[in-house]
């Protein structure tokens, strides 16, 4: 298997459902730009036509013919595939900053944690169609209860939020195990703050990992 290539202007959020990714990411984006240079804020599953109709297709409530776990997981990737492709990596290659709500950690903690989908798997599929790992990745950690309490306001709910909590246990339990092996990459920020310092906290994590970029 190939070894990730390690992309320091590649910056990802991570967290389970109503974590208050959407506002920490338009923070983030600010606090980017005013360092300067182009931010290219994304996200997975989407970020391109193409992938934006895999998305539909994967979070479409109707179950008749819902995906199986496979399937679910090949959909993310082929999205994933796409987005790295067409977006991700002629931003890097131009020098931009990319910021992702959501990348292939997203699958190792979905589909691997909460699908129980075979990690091996999952690891072959990232070599083989994406090949990059972020400089940096804030997770935002909240229990479930409290994310599902901020986000029972939803109309429909998605397929996927409408998992039952022990899917969304599994998969912040994964999200932990990620962050905890790779102390170098993840920063882990308390979601249950209020939103103004859980945006306050992710700049200043971000702040540091620019320092630290800066001095290396
Ligand atoms: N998925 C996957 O399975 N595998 C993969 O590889 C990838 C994704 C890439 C869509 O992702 C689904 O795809 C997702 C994972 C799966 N499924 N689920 N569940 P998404 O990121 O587009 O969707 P999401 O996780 O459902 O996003 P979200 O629930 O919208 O989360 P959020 O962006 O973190 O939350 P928010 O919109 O910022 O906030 C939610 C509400 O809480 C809102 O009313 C806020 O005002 C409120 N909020 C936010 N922060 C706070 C604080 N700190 N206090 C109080 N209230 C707050």
């Amino acid at each position: 298997m190939n070894a990730l290539d390690i992309a320091p202007r590649l910056i990802t959020l991570e967290g389970g459902e109503g974590a208050g990714k959407s506002t920490v990411l338009s923070a983030l984006a600010q606090a980017l730009r005013g360092h300067g240079g182009e931010v290219v804020a994304t996200r997975e599953p989407g970020g391109t036509p193409l992938a934006e109709r895999i998305r539909e297709l994967l979070l479409h409530p109707d179950n008749s013919d819902a995906p199986g776990a496979d399937t679910e997981l090949l959909l993310m990737f082929a999205s994933r595939a796409q987005h790295v492709a067409t977006v991700v990596r002629p931003a890097l290659a131009r020098g931009a900053w990319v910021l992702s709500d959501r990348f292939t950690d997203a699958s190792h903690a979905y589909q691997g944690g909460g699908r129980g989908v075979d990690r091996t798997t999952i690891a072959m599929l990232e070599s083989r169609f994406v090949g990059l790992q972020p400089g940096l990745t804030l997770l935002l950690d909240v229990p479930v209860a409290v994310g599902r309490a901020r986000a029972q306001g939803r109309a429909t709910p998605d397929r996927i939020e409408a998992e039952a909590d022990g899917f969304f246990e599994r998969v912040r339990s994964a999200y932990r195990d990620l962050a905890a092996a790779q102390p170098q990459r993840f920063r882990v920020i308390d979601a249950t703050q209020p939103a103004e310092r859980v945006a306050a906290d992710a700049v200043a994590a971000l702040g540091d990992y620019l320092q630290g970029l800066a001095q290396a």
